[in-house]
């Protein structure tokens, strides 16, 4: 960061100010568009010629496909690239999609998927200055401040959460609490007695912490948390607003994904209107996932992301399977660089009810905020005959009867169907005994037949 950035945090802290527009590297995030398009096509010129030089998948798609790196003028050049999927990772595991010798790198972090072998990601040392750098972008859009006491209850391992919030906190002049998932009464004591600020968490998590504090009578309502950033998981406006009743905290939403580099590759800023993806590191685009095509900008699609900088691991039209839309807009804190509306979901989490597509996170919106129903859930699919079936398990607030479970079941059951528009069987179950999680929450428990 230049001196003079270092310095308008600084004069934003030390005022005590609650700026909206406060940047961490004003030039870059409030760039003109078209500079940044140009920037784009130079660096994903670049990012090409690695890759085809330095990763045989790379280069073997890429003449197949009659695409040189002298043929990438601009960034709409991009499409005629070929994509990547997670496959390709694993299909190369450890290390067969790397540009760069392992004795070049300077950290490794991998991401286990259901079935088989984990996704290995690798950093530069370089990669790792950019992530802290992003990350610390992310942190300052966010509300964060120089001296803030940050909370860091993401996983820290090979998990990109603990360890990309760490650096990009410390990057940015905050004071980390290097806490990690787990042990939430003592998470609840630190956050009070450090005076945390900032709290980084998944937001089931977030509530999970929440809980326990009021069933231990700790009011965190009195703490001095004022800001947090929330992500690793699609999580509902609904949810958003459930944790801020619970929490004096603004919750703000963080992406981000260990193929791409880990968390801060977009975030929101404190207007909350959409996730700003980081450009001039990252080539964005949404396409329709069936035909590949790209979909008109507003549209709901797959974000597919193409690394500009990464040296040790250059992605090339990375499709995430997450359904999103984005907007190039202009957004009222000044930054230009595009917004990613919220994730809806992951394209693997979608379920497909009697010919409705429906994510999980829909079924969280009408849930969240109903009364008497806390929000903790998992959707249960099974089949019947030749058709898939929805078993929605919530559970209840405490001190309700046991004998309204019955009405309340029906009445949610009720708002799915004319909400979501599927007919699901709605389980109502005690205060605590849908499981909580200290990372991603599991939503769905899916018991159809494999390969059927
Ligand atoms: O979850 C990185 C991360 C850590 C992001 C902390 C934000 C905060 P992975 O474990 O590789 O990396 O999982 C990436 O998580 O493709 C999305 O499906 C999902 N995801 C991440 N952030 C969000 C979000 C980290 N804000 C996968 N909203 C991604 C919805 C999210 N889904």
């Amino acid at each position: 960061m230049g001196a003079s950035t270092m310095a308008e945090v600084a004069s934003a802290a030390s005022a005590g100010s609650e700026a909206a527009c406060t940047y961490f590297e004003r030039d870059i995030e409030t760039m003109p568009r078209e500079q940044l398009a140009a920037l784009q096509a130079q660096r994903l010129r670049r990012t090409v010629g690695a890759a085809h030089e330095c990763v045989a998948l790379h280069r073997e798609r890429l003449d197949a496909a009659g695409v040189r790196p002298d043929d990438i003028r601009s960034v709409d050049d991009v499409r005629q690239l070929p994509f990547t999927l997670k496959s390709d990772l694993r299909d190369h595991y450890p290390f067969g999609l790397f540009a760069r010798p392992l004795a070049e790198l300077a950290r490794l972090h991998a991401s286990s998927g259901t079935t088989g072998k984990p996704t290995v990601v690798g950093y530069t040392r370089t990669d790792i200055e950019t992530w802290a750098a992003l990350m610390a972008r992310s942190f300052v859009a966010a509300g964060t401040r120089r001296g803030d006491v940050v909370h860091n209850a993401y996983g820290y391992g090979l998990f990109t959460g603990g360890l990309g919030a760490h650096y990009g906190a410390e990057r940015m002049g905050a004071v980390v609490v290097p806490m990690s998932g787990g042990s939430t009464e003592k998470q609840i004591a630190l956050i009070m007695d450090f005076g945390a600020r900032v709290l980084c968490a998944t937001p089931s998590y977030a509530l999970a912490i929440a809980e326990v504090a009021d069933a231990q009578g700790v009011d965190l309502r009195s703490s001095a948390l004022a800001v947090g950033l929330f992500g690793a998981e699609p999580w509902s406006d609904a949810m958003r607003t459930e944790i801020e009743a619970r929490l004096p905290i603004r919750a703000v939403d963080i992406y981000g994904l260990s193929e791409i580099m880990g968390p801060g590759v977009a975030c929101e800023c404190e207007c909350r209107a959409g996730l700003h993806g980081w450009e001039d590191h990252f080539l964005f685009e949404v396409i329709d996932p069936d035909s590949g095509a790209a979909v008109p900008e507003g549209q709901p699609g797959e974000l597919v992301i193409t690394t500009l900088t990464k040296e040790a691991l250059p992605m090339l039209r990375y499709r995430t399977r997450d359904m999103t839309r984005v907007t190039t807009a202009p957004c009222d804190c000044g930054r230009t660089h595009l917004r990613i509306l919220r994730i809806t979901g992951r394209n693997d989490d979608m379920l497909i009810i009697r010919g409705v597509n429906l994510y999980p996170s829909q079924v969280e919106a009408v849930l969240v905020g109903q009364p008497r129903i806390a929000p903790h859930y998992q959707l249960v699919v099974d089949r019947r005959g030749s058709l898939d079936h929805v078993t929605i398990e919530a559970e209840v607030l405490p001190g309700v009867a046991a004998e309204d479970y019955d009405a309340i079941a029906r009445a949610v059951a009720h708002h799915v169907k004319s909400l979501v528009g599927i007919s699901t069987d709605v389980v109502v179950k005690p205060p605590g005994a849908i499981p909580r999680s200290q990372g991603k929450a599991v939503r769905v428990r899916d018991l159809r037949p494999k390969g059927g």
